[in-house]
């Protein structure tokens, strides 16, 4: 169950955000802004009081959350994020993150190790890290130790082709793991009951739990198909100027 979540709105430079896709061509911001306004509206649905940050102009990529910080039952771990444009979020992340968590509860990913909050997924009290272009051996060894230190557990899954773990597996509860590309045959999540997305929707293999409804890009039916079938309720949301700088649900909060 989560109570809160935190999130940013996107900044006008965010045209200038990071990604690997500019054949899709830059964000409309105005879009943006409205996809987030929606983003937000869908996240009250779920049943959440939702924080939201300002605008920050300084850093493109600001909108994306979920990078900066991970939140677990336990504590908040502010990251190291290995993009050098973006690695100034986790200072501005702070301050929001100190509202809802006392000193002894945050911890910090410290340099040399780097990591990004987009490559680790909850399952529980079980972590699974990404080992990306983001995340390094370093941070993972420092984010395992932070987690035990404070009873929970991690483990380190390694990627080939995502730009983040989360790009292309989520865990919806109940046992269920959304799965794409890579991810489908992977064996550590062989004892879950994985759906496997097919390939012209694997964008959408980031979709978002909260509370019993899953949030689902809209667009991809196959996906919504595939959750709806789960028994969940789903909630649609446009993230196409989201996607267009490689960023999909998850990324977009900081959920618990
Ligand atoms: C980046 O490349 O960092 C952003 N353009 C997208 C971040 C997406 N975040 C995520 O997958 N958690």
């Amino acid at each position: 169950m989560f109570n809160n979540v935190i999130v940013r709105r996107p900044c006008r430079a965010m045209v200038e955000g990071i990604t690997s896709n500019p054949q899709l061509g830059k964000p409309d911001y105005e879009k943006a802004l409205l996809q987030h306004d929606s983003y937000i509206a869908a996240l009250k649905e779920c049943g959440v009081a939702v924080t939201v940050l300002p605008a920050d102009e300084r850093y493109p990529d600001s909108c994306f959350v979920e990078d900066p910080a991970v939140i677990t039952r336990k504590c908040a771990i502010i990251t190291n994020p290995g993009a050098a444009s973006r690695n100034g979020e986790k200072d501005e992340i702070l301050p929001a993150i100190r509202k809802f968590f006392t000193e002894d509860q945050i911890e910090y990913i410290k340099s040399p190790g780097t990591l990004e909050g987009g490559d680790v997924m909850m399952v529980g009290d079980h972590f699974y890290v990404g080992r990306s272009v983001r995340t390094n051996e370093e941070g993972i060894r420092q984010f395992i130790a932070i987690l035990e230190k404070h009873g929970l557990s991690g483990s380190e899954v390694t990627l080939e082709e995502v730009l983040h773990l989360k790009t292309g597996v989520n865990y919806l509860e109940n046992g269920n793991m959304l799965v794409s590309g890579e991810f489908v045959h992977k064996p550590e999540f062989a004892q879950y009951n994985r759906v496997e997305i097919p390939e012209e929707e694997a964008y959408a293999a980031n979709c978002i739990w909260v509370n019993d409804t899953v949030i689902v890009p809209e667009g991809y039916p196959a996906v919504e198909k595939a959750v709806r079938s789960l028994g969940y309720k789903v909630i649609l949301v446009d993230t196409s100027e989201f996607r267009k700088l490689d960023g999909g649900l998850s990324c977009l909060s900081l959920r618990f």
